[in-house]
């Protein structure tokens, strides 16, 4: 895969930055800063956030999911409207109404998540089919995550863009959990990527901690969907470090499973990989951190200036005026 230079540096920025908001982010949360319900870490799952949209147009279309705040800065939505949006302010992202985890903003081509799971696929696969009528040359670019991977919304979802031959890419997240449920218990399959045959469409399982590898894999997805060739299925492999959401005790996975895929950390890998090109010093790495570091302390102070949201507010969007 031909990726240039700047191309390899720009994926591993974006890593970075991922890494240091999330985990920037539990420490708004323990510290009692961030209280509007709870907070979905990605962290670990580096790769499989910035890959697949790395390979996106910046007008094309994005259903995300619960995880992975990354998606948002990927997709171009500021972060200072984020980190906004995540205090609950008035001019953040989702108007101070329910966080950012629910809302959605056409401008940067970022669908609403609903928060029913596996309603978001047909709604997905519905951009994608208008999309096709409207003969625009853009694609949507689906996110999900194992759990949602089983459940009936998704097949039919899945058998109606394969059969209408729509522009979209699905990129299953699987982190092997959902909630406390481990996906061996809920599937007797072992690679998800297996069902796309049922559906009539390519699909590929890949290691989700290697930037590189989910980047070559979301490139054929795209210029397949691109070319008008239809849907296909990309399974990256990978893991959450931390809890479902904020307030998980994790009484149901081990320390030594969570040590071993530690030990594949995707920044790491992605790290080591560039120093052996001769492209990243550890001195370079320290100041994308600090440069990363001080994007999102101005995030905070700026979200920290905005204004709360009038009671008036609360009926934004519900009604049509
Ligand atoms: C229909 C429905 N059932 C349950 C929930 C609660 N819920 C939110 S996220 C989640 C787990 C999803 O697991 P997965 O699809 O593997 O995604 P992950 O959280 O691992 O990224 C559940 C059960 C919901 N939002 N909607
Ligand atoms: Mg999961």
């Amino acid at each position: 895969m031909e990726l240039s230079h700047d191309e390899l540096l720009k994926l591993y920025r974006w890593m970075v930055l991922d890494r240091r908001y999330e985990e920037k982010q539990r420490e708004w949360v323990s510290g009692g800063i961030l209280q509007t319900g709870f907070y979905h870490y990605s962290v670990g799952q580096e790769a499989t956030n910035v890959g697949p949209l790395f390979c996106l147009r910046p007008d094309d279309l994005l259903m995300p999911t619960h995880r992975g705040y990354g998606k948002m800065w990927m997709k171009g939505i500021p972060l200072k409207l984020i980190t906004a949006g995540m205090m609950c302010k008035k001019t953040g992202f989702g108007k101070g109404r329910s966080g950012v985890t629910h809302t959605g903003d056409l401008r940067y081509g970022f669908l609403a998540r609903p928060g029913i799971l596996g309603a978001a696929i047909p709604l997905a696969v519905g951009a994608a089919l208008g999309l096709k009528m409207q003969k625009r040359d853009l694609i949507v670019m689906c996110f999900f995550g194992d759990g949602v991977a089983s459940l009936g919304d998704t097949h039919e979802g899945m058998n109606l863009a394969a059969a209408f031959k729509l522009p979209i890419v699905f990129v299953c997240e699987n982190n092997f959990y959902a909630v406390s449920t481990p996906s061996s218990k809920a599937m007797a399959i072992q690679d998800i990527s297996q069902r796309a045959a049922g559906y009539g469409f390519p699909g590929a399982t890949v290691d989700g901690n290697d930037i590189l590898a989910v980047v070559e894999a979301s490139r054929e997805a795209v210029k397949r969907a691109r070319e008008g060739k239809g849907p296909s299925l990309i399974e990256c492999q990978t893991y959450r470090w931390y809890g479902h959401s904020s307030g998980d005790p994790e009484g149901y996975r081990n320390a030594k499973e969570v040590e071993a895929w530690k030990k594949r950390c995707p920044l790491k890998r992605f790290e080591k990989k560039l120093e052996e090109m001769g492209l990243i010093t550890q001195e370079m790495t320290r100041r994308m951190i600090a440069e990363a570091d001080l994007e999102i302390e101005e995030s905070f102070a700026h979200a920290k200036s905005c204004p709360d949201p009038d009671v008036e507010d609360m009926s934004l969007g519900v009604y049509t005026q």
